[in-house]
Protein backbone atom coordinates (compact mmCIF):
# COMPACT_ATOMS: atom_id res chain seq x y z
CA UNK A 1 0.00 0.00 0.00
CA UNK A 2 2.48 2.20 0.93
CA UNK A 3 2.71 5.17 3.21
CA UNK A 4 -0.11 7.54 1.95
CA UNK A 5 0.26 11.32 0.72
CA UNK A 6 0.68 13.89 3.57
CA UNK A 7 -0.74 17.38 2.69
CA UNK A 8 -0.13 19.70 5.19
CA UNK A 9 -1.42 22.56 3.56
CA UNK A 10 -4.91 22.96 5.82
CA UNK A 11 -4.38 20.93 8.75
CA UNK A 12 -7.91 20.35 11.24
CA UNK A 13 -7.14 19.42 14.57
CA UNK A 14 -10.97 18.75 16.61
CA UNK A 15 -12.15 19.75 19.34
CA UNK A 16 -15.71 18.84 20.89
CA UNK A 17 -15.57 20.71 24.00
CA UNK A 18 -18.96 22.97 24.01
CA UNK A 19 -17.09 26.22 24.09
CA UNK A 20 -15.86 25.84 20.47
CA UNK A 21 -17.88 23.07 18.89
CA UNK A 22 -20.94 24.70 20.46
CA UNK A 23 -23.95 22.23 20.10
CA UNK A 24 -23.13 21.25 16.57
CA UNK A 25 -22.28 17.87 15.35
CA UNK A 26 -18.46 16.79 15.64
CA UNK A 27 -19.03 14.61 12.47
CA UNK A 28 -20.98 17.48 10.33
CA UNK A 29 -18.21 20.01 11.23
CA UNK A 30 -15.43 17.69 10.24
CA UNK A 31 -17.46 16.78 7.41
CA UNK A 32 -18.13 20.34 6.05
CA UNK A 33 -14.80 21.31 6.37
CA UNK A 34 -13.50 18.79 4.33
CA UNK A 35 -16.02 19.86 1.76
CA UNK A 36 -13.85 22.59 1.74
CA UNK A 37 -10.98 21.53 1.53
CA UNK A 38 -9.04 20.62 4.65
CA UNK A 39 -6.26 18.37 3.89
CA UNK A 40 -5.40 16.52 6.82
CA UNK A 41 -7.50 15.94 9.91
CA UNK A 42 -6.55 15.34 13.56
CA UNK A 43 -9.05 13.51 16.10
CA UNK A 44 -7.99 15.29 19.49
CA UNK A 45 -9.83 14.09 22.38
CA UNK A 46 -8.72 14.52 25.98
CA UNK A 47 -11.40 12.96 28.15
CA UNK A 48 -13.68 10.15 27.64
CA UNK A 49 -13.15 6.46 27.96
CA UNK A 50 -11.45 4.81 24.99
CA UNK A 51 -14.19 2.57 23.99
CA UNK A 52 -16.21 5.57 23.36
CA UNK A 53 -12.87 7.18 21.42
CA UNK A 54 -12.48 4.71 19.27
CA UNK A 55 -16.65 4.53 18.05
CA UNK A 56 -16.29 8.29 17.11
CA UNK A 57 -12.60 7.48 15.75
CA UNK A 58 -14.61 4.83 13.32
CA UNK A 59 -17.53 6.85 12.59
CA UNK A 60 -14.86 9.97 11.64
CA UNK A 61 -12.52 7.48 9.68
CA UNK A 62 -15.51 6.65 7.15
CA UNK A 63 -15.90 10.41 6.39
CA UNK A 64 -12.32 11.24 6.25
CA UNK A 65 -11.81 7.95 3.81
CA UNK A 66 -14.82 9.26 1.40
CA UNK A 67 -12.74 12.78 0.83
CA UNK A 68 -9.01 10.79 0.56
CA UNK A 69 -8.13 12.86 3.20
CA UNK A 70 -6.16 11.12 6.26
CA UNK A 71 -6.96 11.21 9.71
CA UNK A 72 -4.43 10.72 12.74
CA UNK A 73 -5.59 10.29 16.38
CA UNK A 74 -4.05 12.48 19.04
CA UNK A 75 -1.76 10.32 21.73
CA UNK A 76 -3.88 7.47 20.92
CA UNK A 77 -1.66 4.57 19.35
CA UNK A 78 -3.85 2.32 20.46
CA UNK A 79 -7.07 3.97 19.60
CA UNK A 80 -5.25 4.81 15.92
CA UNK A 81 -4.84 0.61 16.01
CA UNK A 82 -8.43 0.04 16.50
CA UNK A 83 -9.73 3.01 14.23
CA UNK A 84 -7.16 1.61 11.56
CA UNK A 85 -6.69 5.14 10.33
CA UNK A 86 -3.32 6.63 8.44
CA UNK A 87 -1.38 7.48 11.80
CA UNK A 88 -1.24 9.78 14.85
CA UNK A 89 -0.04 12.84 16.28
CA UNK A 90 2.05 12.55 19.48
CA UNK A 91 3.03 15.52 21.35
CA UNK A 92 6.41 15.94 23.91
CA UNK A 93 4.66 13.73 26.57
CA UNK A 94 3.17 11.39 24.56
CA UNK A 95 4.65 7.97 23.56
CA UNK A 96 8.07 8.10 22.05
CA UNK A 97 8.33 8.47 18.01
CA UNK A 98 10.34 5.35 17.78
CA UNK A 99 8.14 3.23 19.98
CA UNK A 100 5.04 4.74 18.12
CA UNK A 101 6.65 3.92 14.71
CA UNK A 102 7.87 0.34 16.09
CA UNK A 103 3.94 -0.57 16.65
CA UNK A 104 2.39 1.49 13.52
CA UNK A 105 4.65 0.08 10.69
CA UNK A 106 6.62 2.58 8.52
CA UNK A 107 3.68 3.35 6.19
CA UNK A 108 2.00 5.32 9.29
CA UNK A 109 1.75 8.72 9.38
CA UNK A 110 3.36 10.10 12.52
CA UNK A 111 3.58 13.90 13.44
CA UNK A 112 5.53 15.36 16.29
CA UNK A 113 4.14 18.91 18.46
CA UNK A 114 7.86 20.78 18.97
CA UNK A 115 8.31 24.14 20.00
CA UNK A 116 12.12 24.25 19.51
CA UNK A 117 14.95 23.72 17.26
CA UNK A 118 16.19 20.54 19.74
CA UNK A 119 12.53 18.90 19.61
CA UNK A 120 12.50 19.38 15.93
CA UNK A 121 15.84 18.53 15.05
CA UNK A 122 15.22 15.18 17.09
CA UNK A 123 11.53 14.68 15.37
CA UNK A 124 13.30 14.85 12.13
CA UNK A 125 16.08 12.32 13.04
CA UNK A 126 13.58 10.25 14.61
CA UNK A 127 11.32 10.18 10.89
CA UNK A 128 8.74 12.16 11.82
CA UNK A 129 6.32 12.81 8.66
CA UNK A 130 5.59 16.16 9.68
CA UNK A 131 6.21 18.24 12.69
CA UNK A 132 3.05 20.65 14.10
CA UNK A 133 5.30 24.10 15.26
CA UNK A 134 4.14 25.90 18.41
CA UNK A 135 2.59 27.53 20.12
CA UNK A 136 2.59 30.27 17.46
CA UNK A 137 0.07 32.57 19.63
CA UNK A 138 -1.68 32.10 23.23
CA UNK A 139 -4.91 30.99 22.35
CA UNK A 140 -8.07 29.82 24.61
CA UNK A 141 -8.31 26.90 23.19
CA UNK A 142 -5.10 25.07 24.87
CA UNK A 143 -4.07 26.87 27.90
CA UNK A 144 -1.59 24.18 28.98
CA UNK A 145 0.94 25.07 26.02
CA UNK A 146 4.83 25.21 26.94
CA UNK A 147 5.63 28.37 25.23
CA UNK A 148 4.72 30.83 22.76
CA UNK A 149 7.04 31.37 20.04
CA UNK A 150 5.94 33.69 17.64
CA UNK A 151 6.12 33.69 13.60
CA UNK A 152 10.54 34.21 15.37
CA UNK A 153 10.32 31.24 16.70
CA UNK A 154 8.64 29.41 14.36
CA UNK A 155 11.40 30.81 11.44
CA UNK A 156 14.42 29.42 13.87
CA UNK A 157 13.15 26.40 13.65
CA UNK A 158 12.60 25.90 10.23
CA UNK A 159 16.15 27.42 9.12
CA UNK A 160 18.09 24.95 11.41
CA UNK A 161 16.36 22.05 9.77
CA UNK A 162 16.64 23.23 6.57
CA UNK A 163 20.51 23.39 7.53
CA UNK A 164 20.51 20.12 8.99
CA UNK A 165 19.38 18.44 5.56
CA UNK A 166 15.49 18.17 6.66
CA UNK A 167 13.10 18.27 4.06
CA UNK A 168 10.12 17.00 6.73
CA UNK A 169 6.80 18.82 6.24
CA UNK A 170 5.76 21.63 8.55
CA UNK A 171 2.66 23.46 10.04
CA UNK A 172 2.24 25.45 12.68
CA UNK A 173 -0.25 25.65 15.41
CA UNK A 174 -1.85 28.16 18.06
CA UNK A 175 -4.19 31.27 17.77
CA UNK A 176 -3.94 30.96 13.66
CA UNK A 177 -7.09 32.29 12.34
CA UNK A 178 -8.02 33.55 8.86
CA UNK A 179 -6.90 37.40 9.64
CA UNK A 180 -3.05 36.84 10.79
CA UNK A 181 -2.24 33.57 8.66
CA UNK A 182 -1.23 35.01 5.77
CA UNK A 183 1.23 37.37 7.98
CA UNK A 184 2.23 34.17 9.71
CA UNK A 185 3.61 32.29 6.71
CA UNK A 186 5.33 35.23 5.41
CA UNK A 187 7.47 36.00 8.47
CA UNK A 188 7.70 32.59 9.72
CA UNK A 189 9.44 31.85 6.31
CA UNK A 190 12.97 30.96 6.73
CA UNK A 191 15.85 31.59 3.54
CA UNK A 192 15.34 27.98 2.48
CA UNK A 193 12.23 26.47 4.02
CA UNK A 194 8.69 27.77 4.49
CA UNK A 195 5.83 25.82 6.35
CA UNK A 196 3.24 23.74 4.31
CA UNK A 197 0.53 24.97 6.10
CA UNK A 198 -1.22 26.11 9.06
CA UNK A 199 -3.76 23.59 11.65
CA UNK A 200 -6.54 25.15 13.33
CA UNK A 201 -9.10 24.13 16.11
CA UNK A 202 -11.34 27.31 16.43
CA UNK A 203 -10.65 29.12 13.24
CA UNK A 204 -13.05 25.51 11.96
CA UNK A 205 -14.45 23.74 15.04
CA UNK A 206 -16.07 27.33 16.45
CA UNK A 207 -16.42 28.35 12.68
CA UNK A 208 -20.82 29.02 11.49
CA UNK A 209 -20.08 27.87 8.43
CA UNK A 210 -16.67 25.18 8.06
CA UNK A 211 -17.23 24.98 4.65
CA UNK A 212 -16.98 28.66 3.69
CA UNK A 213 -14.05 28.76 6.69
CA UNK A 214 -11.87 26.13 4.72
CA UNK A 215 -12.47 27.36 1.34
CA UNK A 216 -11.26 30.45 2.70
CA UNK A 217 -8.54 29.63 4.61
CA UNK A 218 -7.33 27.37 2.09
CA UNK A 219 -7.06 29.74 -0.34
CA UNK A 220 -5.04 32.44 2.19
CA UNK A 221 -2.29 29.45 2.60
CA UNK A 222 -2.03 29.20 -1.35
CA UNK A 223 -1.76 32.92 -2.25
CA UNK A 224 0.86 35.68 -0.88
CA UNK A 225 -0.05 38.32 1.65
CA UNK A 226 -1.77 41.38 0.12
CA UNK A 227 0.91 43.28 1.46
CA UNK A 228 3.66 41.68 -0.50
CA UNK A 229 4.17 43.53 -3.23
CA UNK A 230 4.16 40.94 -6.21
CA UNK A 231 4.73 42.47 -9.43
CA UNK A 232 8.00 41.80 -11.41
CA UNK A 233 9.52 45.43 -10.31
CA UNK A 234 10.43 43.58 -6.99
CA UNK A 235 13.07 41.83 -8.36
CA UNK A 236 14.25 44.91 -10.01
CA UNK A 237 14.77 46.72 -6.35
CA UNK A 238 17.94 49.24 -5.92
CA UNK A 239 20.81 48.23 -4.49
CA UNK A 240 23.27 50.98 -3.96
CA UNK A 241 23.11 54.58 -2.97
CA UNK A 242 23.02 55.70 -6.23
CA UNK A 243 20.15 53.92 -7.39
CA UNK A 244 18.42 54.89 -4.24
CA UNK A 245 19.09 58.60 -4.71
CA UNK A 246 17.59 58.09 -8.68
CA UNK A 247 14.60 56.87 -7.04
CA UNK A 248 13.96 59.18 -4.45
CA UNK A 249 12.45 62.12 -6.55
CA UNK A 250 10.12 60.48 -8.38
CA UNK A 251 8.74 58.71 -4.84
CA UNK A 252 7.98 62.38 -4.00
CA UNK A 253 7.14 63.77 -7.38
CA UNK A 254 4.51 61.06 -6.89
CA UNK A 255 3.32 62.08 -3.38
CA UNK A 256 3.02 65.74 -5.07
CA UNK A 257 0.79 64.04 -7.85
CA UNK A 258 -1.73 61.53 -6.18
CA UNK A 259 -1.95 63.09 -3.31
CA UNK A 260 -1.91 59.54 -1.05
CA UNK A 261 -4.02 59.86 1.94
CA UNK A 262 -2.26 59.57 5.15
CA UNK A 263 -4.50 57.70 8.29
CA UNK A 264 -2.98 58.69 11.16
CA UNK A 265 -3.85 57.08 14.20
CA UNK A 266 -1.53 59.15 16.18
CA UNK A 267 -0.97 60.87 19.81
CA UNK A 268 -2.78 64.13 21.00
CA UNK A 269 0.46 65.83 20.81
CA UNK A 270 1.78 65.82 17.44
CA UNK A 271 -1.99 65.76 15.37
CA UNK A 272 -1.95 69.40 14.24
CA UNK A 273 1.73 69.26 12.93
CA UNK A 274 1.67 66.10 11.81
CA UNK A 275 -1.18 66.64 9.59
CA UNK A 276 0.78 70.43 8.68
CA UNK A 277 3.54 68.06 7.46
CA UNK A 278 1.80 65.95 5.42
CA UNK A 279 0.08 68.64 3.90
CA UNK A 280 3.59 70.62 3.18
CA UNK A 281 4.79 66.98 1.59
CA UNK A 282 1.74 66.54 -0.55
CA UNK A 283 -0.31 64.19 1.39
CA UNK A 284 -3.83 64.17 2.60
CA UNK A 285 -3.92 63.21 6.17
CA UNK A 286 -6.47 62.24 8.06
CA UNK A 287 -6.61 62.12 11.48
CA UNK A 288 -8.93 58.91 12.90
CA UNK A 289 -7.57 57.20 15.95
CA UNK A 290 -11.39 55.39 15.45
CA UNK A 291 -10.68 51.38 14.38
CA UNK A 292 -13.79 51.19 13.02
CA UNK A 293 -13.74 53.68 10.28
CA UNK A 294 -10.04 52.22 9.48
CA UNK A 295 -12.74 49.35 6.73
CA UNK A 296 -13.51 52.36 4.93
CA UNK A 297 -10.67 54.47 4.76
CA UNK A 298 -8.18 51.63 4.00
CA UNK A 299 -10.14 51.47 0.48
CA UNK A 300 -8.63 55.08 -0.25
CA UNK A 301 -5.16 53.54 -1.62
CA UNK A 302 -3.31 55.44 1.24
CA UNK A 303 -1.60 54.26 4.01
CA UNK A 304 -1.57 53.67 8.09
CA UNK A 305 0.46 55.10 10.98
CA UNK A 306 0.30 53.67 14.22
CA UNK A 307 1.25 56.01 16.71
CA UNK A 308 1.07 54.46 20.21
CA UNK A 309 2.32 58.09 21.98
CA UNK A 310 -0.67 58.45 23.71
CA UNK A 311 -1.15 54.42 24.10
CA UNK A 312 -4.65 53.10 26.13
CA UNK A 313 -6.38 49.53 26.54
CA UNK A 314 -8.93 51.47 23.96
CA UNK A 315 -6.57 52.69 21.86
CA UNK A 316 -4.93 49.35 21.49
CA UNK A 317 -8.62 47.42 20.05
CA UNK A 318 -8.82 50.56 17.61
CA UNK A 319 -5.20 49.61 16.29
CA UNK A 320 -6.00 46.08 15.82
CA UNK A 321 -9.09 46.97 13.81
CA UNK A 322 -7.18 48.95 11.63
CA UNK A 323 -4.42 46.33 11.44
CA UNK A 324 -6.65 44.30 10.04
CA UNK A 325 -8.71 46.55 7.57
CA UNK A 326 -5.07 47.78 5.79
CA UNK A 327 -3.10 44.37 6.64
CA UNK A 328 -6.17 42.37 4.30
CA UNK A 329 -5.78 44.88 1.60
CA UNK A 330 -2.02 45.53 1.51
CA UNK A 331 -1.97 48.72 2.90
CA UNK A 332 1.01 50.25 4.06
CA UNK A 333 1.36 50.54 7.91
CA UNK A 334 3.93 52.43 9.87
CA UNK A 335 3.93 52.16 13.42
CA UNK A 336 5.83 54.27 15.41
CA UNK A 337 6.66 52.53 18.88
CA UNK A 338 6.55 55.86 20.65
CA UNK A 339 8.23 56.01 24.21
CA UNK A 340 8.20 52.08 23.92
CA UNK A 341 11.01 51.16 26.26
CA UNK A 342 9.12 53.89 28.74
CA UNK A 343 6.59 51.87 31.26
CA UNK A 344 5.79 47.93 30.93
CA UNK A 345 2.64 49.14 29.64
CA UNK A 346 4.59 49.90 26.41
CA UNK A 347 6.61 47.15 26.69
CA UNK A 348 3.30 45.17 26.43
CA UNK A 349 1.70 47.18 23.94
CA UNK A 350 4.54 46.35 21.35
CA UNK A 351 4.03 43.02 21.83
CA UNK A 352 0.48 43.19 21.36
CA UNK A 353 0.64 45.48 18.51
CA UNK A 354 3.19 42.93 16.39
CA UNK A 355 1.10 40.24 17.35
CA UNK A 356 -1.94 41.32 15.93
CA UNK A 357 -0.77 42.47 12.73
CA UNK A 358 2.12 42.94 10.23
CA UNK A 359 3.91 46.27 10.27
CA UNK A 360 5.55 47.69 6.69
CA UNK A 361 7.64 49.80 8.66
CA UNK A 362 8.84 50.58 11.98
CA UNK A 363 10.40 54.22 12.84
CA UNK A 364 11.33 54.49 16.55
CA UNK A 365 14.28 56.12 18.02
CA UNK A 366 17.23 53.48 19.63
CA UNK A 367 15.53 53.20 22.61
CA UNK A 368 12.05 52.27 21.06
CA UNK A 369 14.06 50.10 18.19
CA UNK A 370 15.56 48.24 21.15
CA UNK A 371 12.41 47.66 22.79
CA UNK A 372 10.47 46.83 19.94
CA UNK A 373 13.71 43.86 19.18
CA UNK A 374 12.96 42.82 22.58
CA UNK A 375 15.78 40.41 23.24
CA UNK A 376 17.99 40.53 26.17
CA UNK A 377 17.57 42.61 29.22
CA UNK A 378 14.23 45.37 28.73
CA UNK A 379 16.16 48.30 27.66
CA UNK A 380 14.79 51.44 30.17
CA UNK A 381 13.80 54.65 28.48
CA UNK A 382 13.57 57.49 30.08
CA UNK A 383 10.07 59.08 28.82
CA UNK A 384 10.08 59.73 25.55
CA UNK A 385 13.65 61.00 25.22
CA UNK A 386 15.84 60.26 22.61
CA UNK A 387 19.38 58.77 23.92
CA UNK A 388 21.77 56.68 22.07
CA UNK A 389 24.81 53.91 23.56
CA UNK A 390 25.04 52.06 20.49
CA UNK A 391 27.96 52.46 17.80
CA UNK A 392 27.39 52.51 14.49
CA UNK A 393 28.22 49.01 13.92
CA UNK A 394 25.91 48.22 16.60
CA UNK A 395 22.92 50.25 15.61
CA UNK A 396 23.39 49.14 11.59
CA UNK A 397 23.31 45.57 12.95
CA UNK A 398 19.75 46.30 14.98
CA UNK A 399 17.95 47.90 12.33
CA UNK A 400 19.42 45.11 10.32
CA UNK A 401 18.20 42.05 12.29
CA UNK A 402 14.62 43.48 13.57
CA UNK A 403 13.79 44.06 10.02
CA UNK A 404 14.65 40.21 8.70
CA UNK A 405 13.17 39.12 11.73
CA UNK A 406 9.92 41.07 11.35
CA UNK A 407 10.53 40.60 6.94
CA UNK A 408 9.56 44.79 7.02
CA UNK A 409 11.43 47.87 7.15
CA UNK A 410 12.63 49.59 9.86
CA UNK A 411 14.51 52.87 10.21
CA UNK A 412 15.99 54.04 13.95
CA UNK A 413 16.27 58.04 13.89
CA UNK A 414 19.33 59.60 15.79
CA UNK A 415 21.93 61.95 14.21
CA UNK A 416 22.19 59.15 11.78
CA UNK A 417 19.62 57.49 10.84
CA UNK A 418 20.12 53.91 9.58
CA UNK A 419 17.16 52.19 7.91
CA UNK A 420 16.82 48.29 6.58
CA UNK A 421 14.72 45.73 4.83
CA UNK A 422 16.99 42.94 6.37
CA UNK A 423 19.10 42.84 3.60
CA UNK A 424 20.21 46.04 2.34
CA UNK A 425 21.03 48.51 5.13
CA UNK A 426 22.33 52.50 4.84
CA UNK A 427 22.99 55.26 6.51
CA UNK A 428 21.69 58.81 6.64
CA UNK A 429 23.39 61.72 8.11
CA UNK A 430 21.57 64.62 7.66
CA UNK A 431 18.76 66.72 10.05
CA UNK A 432 19.70 69.30 11.84
CA UNK A 433 19.47 69.03 15.81
CA UNK A 434 16.37 72.05 15.94
CA UNK A 435 14.36 68.92 15.02
CA UNK A 436 15.29 67.39 18.55
CA UNK A 437 13.77 70.54 20.12
CA UNK A 438 10.51 70.96 18.58
CA UNK A 439 7.73 68.02 19.84
CA UNK A 440 7.03 65.37 17.88
CA UNK A 441 9.40 65.42 14.46
CA UNK A 442 9.89 62.02 14.95
CA UNK A 443 6.21 61.65 14.84
CA UNK A 444 5.51 63.83 11.87
CA UNK A 445 8.71 61.70 9.87
CA UNK A 446 6.60 58.88 10.52
CA UNK A 447 3.76 60.46 8.83
CA UNK A 448 5.68 61.95 5.95
CA UNK A 449 7.23 58.12 5.83
CA UNK A 450 3.26 56.71 5.03
CA UNK A 451 3.10 59.18 2.24
CA UNK A 452 5.59 58.30 0.41
CA UNK A 453 5.22 54.08 1.32
CA UNK A 454 1.54 54.90 -0.13
CA UNK A 455 2.72 55.99 -3.77
CA UNK A 456 5.92 53.14 -3.67
CA UNK A 457 5.06 49.96 -2.40
CA UNK A 458 7.31 48.24 -4.53
CA UNK A 459 10.25 49.19 -2.63
CA UNK A 460 9.39 50.06 0.77
CA UNK A 461 13.06 50.77 1.28
CA UNK A 462 13.70 53.65 -0.88
CA UNK A 463 10.31 54.79 -0.14
CA UNK A 464 11.39 55.63 3.24
CA UNK A 465 14.61 57.02 2.36
CA UNK A 466 13.03 59.58 0.08
CA UNK A 467 10.43 60.67 3.22
CA UNK A 468 13.89 61.15 5.23
CA UNK A 469 15.62 62.77 3.20
CA UNK A 470 12.75 65.15 2.07
CA UNK A 471 11.87 65.69 5.92
CA UNK A 472 15.83 66.08 6.97
CA UNK A 473 17.03 68.35 4.26
CA UNK A 474 13.93 70.36 4.81
CA UNK A 475 15.52 70.94 8.32
CA UNK A 476 18.56 71.46 7.50
CA UNK A 477 17.57 74.23 4.75
CA UNK A 478 14.90 75.81 7.47
CA UNK A 479 17.35 76.25 10.02
CA UNK A 480 19.97 78.35 7.39
CA UNK A 481 17.06 81.09 6.97
CA UNK A 482 17.95 84.32 7.93
CA UNK A 483 14.70 84.65 10.08
CA UNK A 484 15.49 81.41 11.59
CA UNK A 485 17.00 82.13 15.22
CA UNK A 486 15.37 78.86 17.60
CA UNK A 487 13.38 76.21 17.31
CA UNK A 488 10.11 78.47 17.68
CA UNK A 489 11.23 80.57 14.13
CA UNK A 490 12.24 76.78 12.75
CA UNK A 491 8.92 75.40 12.77
CA UNK A 492 7.03 77.40 10.06
CA UNK A 493 10.16 77.80 7.88
CA UNK A 494 10.28 73.71 8.23
CA UNK A 495 6.92 73.50 7.12
CA UNK A 496 7.66 75.75 3.98
CA UNK A 497 10.70 74.18 3.34
CA UNK A 498 9.38 70.93 2.94
CA UNK A 499 6.74 72.38 0.76
CA UNK A 500 9.27 73.92 -1.71
CA UNK A 501 11.43 70.82 -2.21
CA UNK A 502 8.09 69.32 -2.77
CA UNK A 503 7.94 71.65 -5.74
CA UNK A 504 11.12 71.74 -6.28
CA UNK A 505 10.97 68.10 -7.22
CA UNK A 506 7.76 67.87 -8.62
CA UNK A 507 9.14 70.66 -11.38
CA UNK A 508 12.74 68.71 -11.74
CA UNK A 509 14.60 70.84 -9.72
CA UNK A 510 16.28 68.28 -7.65
CA UNK A 511 19.16 70.57 -6.49
CA UNK A 512 18.17 69.82 -2.92
CA UNK A 513 19.26 66.46 -3.10
CA UNK A 514 22.86 66.72 -3.37
CA UNK A 515 22.54 67.77 0.28
CA UNK A 516 21.96 64.19 0.94
CA UNK A 517 24.24 62.22 3.20
CA UNK A 518 23.69 58.42 2.28
CA UNK A 519 25.88 55.21 2.52
N1 LIG B 1 -1.79 22.38 20.11
P1 LIG B 1 -6.62 27.26 17.94
S1 LIG B 1 -1.94 24.87 20.36
C1 LIG B 1 -4.13 21.63 19.86
O1 LIG B 1 0.98 24.48 20.63
C2 LIG B 1 -3.13 22.67 20.03
O2 LIG B 1 0.97 22.35 20.35
C3 LIG B 1 -1.07 23.45 20.31
O3 LIG B 1 -6.14 25.98 18.77
C4 LIG B 1 0.41 23.43 20.45
O4 LIG B 1 -6.38 26.96 16.51
C5 LIG B 1 -3.40 24.02 20.11
O5 LIG B 1 -8.08 27.35 18.27
C6 LIG B 1 -4.71 24.68 20.04
O6 LIG B 1 -5.86 28.42 18.46
C7 LIG B 1 -4.84 25.53 18.81
MG1 LIG C 1 -0.45 15.41 23.33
Amino acid sequence: MGKPKVDCSLYLVTDSTPAILGDKSLFHVVEESLKGGVTIVQLREKTGDTGHLIDIGKKLFEITRRYNVPLLINDRVDVALAVGCEGVHIGQDDMELSAARKVLGPDAIIGVTVSNVAEALKACEGGADYLGIGTVYATPTKTNTKEIIGAAGVREILQTIADAGHTTQTVCIGGINESNLQRILYQSAARSKSLDGVAVVSALMAAPDPDAASKNLLRLVKCPPPFVYTSPEKRAKAAGVSEILDIVPCIIKKVHETTPLSHNMTNLVVQNFAANVALAAGASPIMANYGEEAADLCKLGGSLVVNMGTVTPDGLLNYYKALKAYNQIGGPVVFDPVGAGATSVRREAVKSILANGYLDIIKGNEGEIRTVFGEGEPHQQRGVDSTSTLDASQKADLVKRLAAREKNVVVMTGKADYVSDGERTFCIENGHEYLGLVTGTGCTLGTTISASVAVYKQDKLAAAIAAILHFEIAAERAAEREEVRGPGTFVPAFLDEVYAIRLATAYGDLSWLERAKVS
